[in-house]
């Protein structure tokens, strides 16, 4: 049922790989199209202009009404503008590489987007230029034209055209074939929201006021660190030197920050964008030790949770009782009903064995003791991160589970949602990873 994916460079399920490397090799300039991959009669290729005000709130409605649902179809993610021009436009962006659809019936209405970043990305021993793909998405009424192979093979061309060859992207759907699969887990901050909005349930014989109460959040049950303070620019190398030393030390595969200016982008805190704390040490003035991030994605609230029950309920005999048709008609969505979920972005602490701990005696478990102390640190930096979000009024925390990410979801009360995110790359073979070795996030 992949027809589209049997005829790309990408691995088939079953397929045995034994070392890393491309599908095909590099492309000639001169055998590359030129022109722009044909689209079905009725439609036209635009560039989108992101900085155009018209044109971004084109973007942000085809997206908060089409985009990425959960697999019940109550919740959608609800990217803000100000996010997707955050997201969208790092230093050295093409912006070519933002494609559109639109109609040609008169009314010229954007029915499709796809997006490309340029990316370093460290794979295994392997640092490749990879186009980073993201915010794929077309209309609903649209589903049945095969739209999205179109929309591919152009940012494909468009890539190729730049001398890249390589992409990576995620989806929460299942295609041929990823290399990683990672599944979603959530920490609530406001569980009583969550309750009634359906994102949660109240468990079995357990009341609203201890579901508050387990996931009250209190500062003295964080382990102690430095002094937390949000990032501001002269932070910025530091930041860099600990984030790549420690994506280099605990992933294979990861995002290069090769400047600076990338860290800023991507890193200083911008209000209902991104937000990043630093920790300095309390001996040492200045020195940061480590660092946390997260960002704001809201979700929009498709349909109740009483409507659902509603839906799931099952008469006496077994059978399916009422069925309450699903509400997906915007129009009769509140636009005001959102989850503010923070996810986590990028964190990281010093990831080598503390000179206290290479004792001659220490020699041989070391390496655990180490562990045990990245497993503290971690603990508490993204408690810290909780405390921050629930202080900025977030819903929820949500994560992956990638990196070091499995050494405080327990601890700090993260739950497995019912959501997994499936890593892919396009035009490059290599072996399943670990979880834990995953260390790239896609917003
Ligand atoms: O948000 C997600 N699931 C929620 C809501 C589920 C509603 C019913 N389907 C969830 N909630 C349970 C939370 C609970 C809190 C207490 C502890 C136990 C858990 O599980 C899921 C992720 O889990 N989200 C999605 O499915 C959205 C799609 C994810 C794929 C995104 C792909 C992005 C691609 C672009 O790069």
């Amino acid at each position: 049922n992949h027809e589209f994916w049997k005829t790309q460079p990408v691995p088939k399920a079953d397929d045995v790989i034994k070392k890393d490397g491309p599908v095909h090799p590099d492309i000639p300039f001169d055998k590359i199209p030129k022109e722009k991959v044909p689209l079905p009669e009725g439609y036209i290729w635009c560039n989108l202009d992101i900085y155009n005000k018209n044109q971004m709130k084109e973007l942000y409605t085809l997206l908060s009404l089409n985009y990425v649902e959960d697999s019940d179809e109550m919740f959608r993610f609800n990217y803000l503008p100000e996010f997707l021009i955050w997201a969208l436009d790092p230093p050295g962006q093409n912006h070519d590489w933002h494609i559109g659809v639109r109609k040609t019936d008169g009314s010229d209405e954007l029915v499709g987007f796809i997006a490309g970043l340029e990316i370093d990305v460290k794979v295994n021993e392997t640092v490749k230029r990879m186009a980073e793909i993201n915010f794929l998405c077309i209309n609903k009424s649209l589903r049945k034209q095969r739209l999205a192979p179109i929309l591919i093979k152009e940012v494909t061309r468009r890539f190729h055209l730049n001398g890249i060859f390589q992409a990576v992207y995620t989806a929460g759907i299942r295609i041929p074939t990823p290399f990683a699969v990672c599944q979603y887990f959530h920490r609530p901050l406001n569980p009583k929201k969550l309750v009634d909005s359906g994102f949660s349930r109240l468990p079995l014989g357990m009341t609203m006021s201890r579901l508050v109460a387990n996931y009250k959040l209190v500062q003295d049950q964080i382990p102690k660190v430095g002094i937390v303070r949000e990032m501001r620019k002269h932070d910025v190398p530091q930041v860099r030197k600990l984030l790549s030393k420690y994506l280099n030390a605990r992933s294979k595969m990861h995002q290069v920050f090769k400047t600076d200016e990338m860290v800023s982008h991507w890193l200083l805190p911008q209000k209902d964008v991104v937000y990043t704390y630093v920790v300095e040490d309390m001996k040492k003035a200045g020195k940061i030790t480590d660092f946390f991030s997260f960002y704001l994605l809201p979700s929009s609230i498709l349909k109740n949770s009483s409507a659902t029950n509603e839906k799931k309920h099952v008469g006496p005999a077994g059978k399916k009782k009422t069925i309450v048709p699903a509400i997906t008609d915007p129009l009769r969505t509140n636009p005001n009903s959102l989850i503010n979920s923070a996810y986590l972005f990028y964190y990281g602490s010093n990831p080598e064995p503390a000179a206290s701990l290479l004792t001659p005696e220490n020699k041989s478990n070391f390496k655990e003791m180490n562990e045990a102390k990245i497993k503290e640190r971690t603990i508490s930096i993204i408690g810290n991160a909780l405390m921050m979000a629930k202080k900025e009024n977030f819903d929820v925390f949500n994560c992956v589970k990638l990196l070091d990410n499995e050494l405080f979801l327990d601890e700090l009360k993260f739950g497995g949602g019912d959501g997994y995110l499936h890593y892919y790359f396009y035009n490059w073979l290599t072996k399943e990873m670990e979880n834990k070795d995953v260390g790239l996030t896609m917003l």
